[in-house]
């Protein structure tokens, strides 16, 4: 009898170059794709982050990336909105502190700008646009509310997560680990309508 032909996990590859993003997405995954990033793909060009909105930022990073290979694109373009802070710091979360991707000049920032201030509340958004051959099929977009704390607290997952505590929870993302963070984030939340949209498409 002969056995049936081994079923392969269809590729997704996310265009970033930040690993902890791809190592979430994964985690929400499973084994259901094969998941790779941007930096599988070296002769991929780097995409200038230029927009002024987290969708027009997804686009680029979609486009730019999906214009160079074959197959299905996600895009993550995520950031921490501050209600004392007007929404800051927002689409521009990965430079607040004056370096791109310098996560502790970031926090350092915000707790500075957040010194006596209130409201505290805060919320992660996450913006993902698919793509193929170049164009755009869907996009979606997941958030997940908190608040503030004004001093880091927990060494897991990056950026601003030993700063912020999600609703009904008392730890932060940072404390509270990948498990947790990946049934309830902003990146959790958008991938998963991104699933859906792509088991729809079969
Ligand atoms: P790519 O553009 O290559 O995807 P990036 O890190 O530059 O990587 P963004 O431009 O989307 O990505 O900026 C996201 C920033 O928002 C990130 O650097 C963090 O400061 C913050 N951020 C987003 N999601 C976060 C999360 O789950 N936890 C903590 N901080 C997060």
């Amino acid at each position: 009898m002969s056995l049936p032909p081994r079923s392969h996990a269809p590729r997704l590859v996310i265009a970033t170059r930040n690993a902890h993003k791809t190592a979430e997405i994964r985690d929400v995954l499973g084994e259901d794709f094969e998941v790779l990033d941007a930096t599988a793909f070296p002769d991929c060009p780097e995409i200038e982050e230029i927009g002024t909105t987290f969708l027009e930022n997804a686009r680029l990073k979609a486009l730019g990336i999906s214009r160079c290979l074959q197959g299905w694109v996600l895009s993550d373009d995520s950031g921490l909105e501050v209600d004392a802070l007007d929404g800051a710091p927002g689409v521009y979360s990965s430079s607040y502190g004056g370096e791109e991707g310098n996560h502790a000049l970031n926090n350092q920032r915000l707790m500075r700008e957040m010194k006596g201030k209130s409201p505290r509340t805060a919320r992660f958004r996450c913006t993902m646009v698919l793509a193929r051959d170049g164009r755009e099929e869907a996009h979606f977009s997941g958030t997940v509310e908190g608040h503030l704390i004004g001093e880091m607290r927990g060494s897991q997952g990056f950026g601003y997560d030993p700063l912020f505590i999600p609703d009904g929870h008392k730890k932060t993302f940072a404390e509270l680990g990948p498990e947790i963070k990946s049934g309830l984030s902003h990146r959790a939340r958008a991938l998963r309508q991104a699933v859906d949209f792509l088991t729809q498409r079969g």
